[in-house]
């Protein structure tokens, strides 16, 4: 096997996101968002937990950063709470510089450290209050333009960021939050869930909007920020690898692509081809929105960079007749076996995640020759472990099984680079910590680091936390 290995200017380190981790709700003047009141429904979160204290990492900023230091962190992905910033959330609501404060120091003390910060705009927590003034995400004017201002206001008051991005994860947002209603704000056609919802439209409409959203931001910071700081400016997409059920029936291997259509190309086709995926189009007609000219200008050509999560892989058998008005997936389902016996790979704690690392290396190639080999900064990756929270403390530390995932992982990444030509020079493991699985709440762990939640929220680095520096090392070409 040929040396593998990584660019030498290549940046690792871990992720996190606001709600997850912060804890102190109502703290120096923070307001709710969507996720505060979604927490506080009944049923909403498998142990009925919420993020009011999470790991406490609002008054632990000291304590996160020389853990990052002490794992050879050189970057970390956070989020910022919107409502920390502007309570409210609007474009005329008024700026709460306490929030804001508390970020511009935590920036400063992460640069002081010698770790470089990639801000995440809006990690799914929504201010709650544009989500009963207007509808938050389904409001194709308000919501663009108030995300625009607040992307603004962070822009001008930490011009020493030089790395962000507006959104994780969309499709997140709209499918789980407004066609399958299992995130916030719940809604959904199911009406055994909620009262509110239609799953066959509201889906695509936040997902356009949050594409505009994104292209408003992206425009302030080149017109008005980049000239001066420098730095970049992207959206994060999720999504898994695919494989054809049976690779000998044309119609699962054309399955296998439109499933990643649907999940990636709705937004990353916009943003790098100007246009929805015309097999989006097919199914959906005129539930999907169509871009007006100014829109299409705002999004078309938007990203610096491409910001992946990724952690699965499906195998994928096509369905036959007209898919379900509410059907999100692309007329298919997907599978853990194929036709064959394949196995997807083993179970973890997330039902919907088993480690496949070659499948890392195949959608690294199928997006990189999609969209012209962009350069590519992986934002999230990690699993979760089949029983980790019924462990043993000191069997968690133990974390073979997240380990090898990412040595795995990471080492198929080093593939697509070595000997695919994929431009891919950042990485970020999820989680430095584990954190509020939303809703699975505290129950499934991501982290490479511990947390006591019964005592104190005391963090304790797992084996696999001390894995990633030394491999990354080994591969990461020296200048
Ligand atoms: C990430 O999403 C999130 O960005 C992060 O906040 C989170 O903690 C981390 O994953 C771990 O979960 O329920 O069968 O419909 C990962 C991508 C895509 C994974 C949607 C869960 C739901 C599958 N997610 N998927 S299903």
């Amino acid at each position: 096997m040929s040396a593998l290995s990584l660019p030498s200017d290549f940046k690792w380190g871990f992720a996190t996101a606001a709600y997850q981790i912060e804890g102190s709700i109502d703290k120096d003047g923070r307001g709710p968002s969507i996720w505060d009141t979604f927490c506080e429904r009944p049923k909403k979160i498998a142990d009925g937990s919420s993020g009011v204290t999470a790991c406490d990492s609002y008054n632990r900023t000291t304590e996160d950063i020389a853990l990052l230091k002490e794992l050879g962190s050189q970057a970390y992905r956070f989020s910022l709470s919107w409502t920390r910033i502007i309570p409210k959330g609007g474009r005329n609501d008024p700026i709460n510089q306490a929030g804001l404060d508390h970020y511009i120091k935590f920036v400063n003390d992460l640069l002081a450290a010698g770790i470089t910060p990639f801000i995440t705009l809006l990690h799914w927590d929504v201010p709650d209050e544009l989500d009963k003034r207007y509808g938050g995400l389904l409001n194709r004017e308000e919501f663009p333009l108030d995300f625009a201002h607040y992307a603004r206001v962070c822009f001008q008051a930490m011009p020493q960021v030089k790395n962000w991005i507006t959104f994780n994860e969309p499709w997140c947002s709209s499918i789980l939050g407004y066609s399958v209603g299992q995130f916030a704000p719940g809604r959904t056609s199911n009406r055994e869930k909620s009262d509110v919802g239609d799953s066959s439209t509201e889906p695509w409409i936040v997902g356009h909007n949050l594409l505009v959203a994104h292209g408003r931001a992206v425009k302030i910071y080149r017109e008005e920020f980049k000239p001066t700081n420098g730095g970049e400016i992207a959206i994060v997409l999720n999504g898994d690898a695919t494989y054809p059920w049976d690779p000998t029936d044309p119609k699962d291997v054309e399955a296998a692509n439109r499933k990643i259509e649907f999940a990636i190309s709705w937004f990353a086709d916009p943003i790098y081809l100007g246009e929805y995926p015309a097999s989006m189009r097919k199914q959906l007609g005129d539930r999907l929105p169509t871009f007006t000219d100014e829109e299409r200008a705002l999004v078309h050509g938007s990203n610096d960079f491409y910001g992946m999560n990724h952690y699965t892989a499906d195998f994928v058998k096509h369905k036959e007749g007209e898919p379900a008005p509410e059907d999100f997936l692309g007329n298919l389902e997907t599978t853990f076996y194929s036709k064959n016996g394949g196995n997807i790979g083993q179970v973890t704690q997330s039902p919907w995640l088993r480690p496949c690392a070659p499948g890392f290396r195949d959608l690294l190639v199928w997006l990189s020759k999609r969209y012209g080999y962009p350069k590519i900064y992986v934002t999230e990756n990690g699993t979760s472990i089949k029983g980790e929270n019924d462990m043993p403390m000191e069997q968690i530390l133990e974390d073979d099984f997240r380990l090898q995932y990412y040595d795995e992982y990471v080492k198929a990444m080093a593939t697509a680079s070595t000997l695919d030509g994929v431009n891919v020079r950042g990485y970020f493991a999820w989680s430095l910590m584990d954190n509020f699985e939303w809703a699975e709440g505290y129950e499934t762990r991501f982290g490479v680091t511990y947390v006591d939640y019964n005592n104190g929220q005391k963090r304790y680095p797992k084996k696999s936390a001390r894995h990633l520096a030394p491999l990354f090392d080994s591969l990461i070409k020296k200048e």
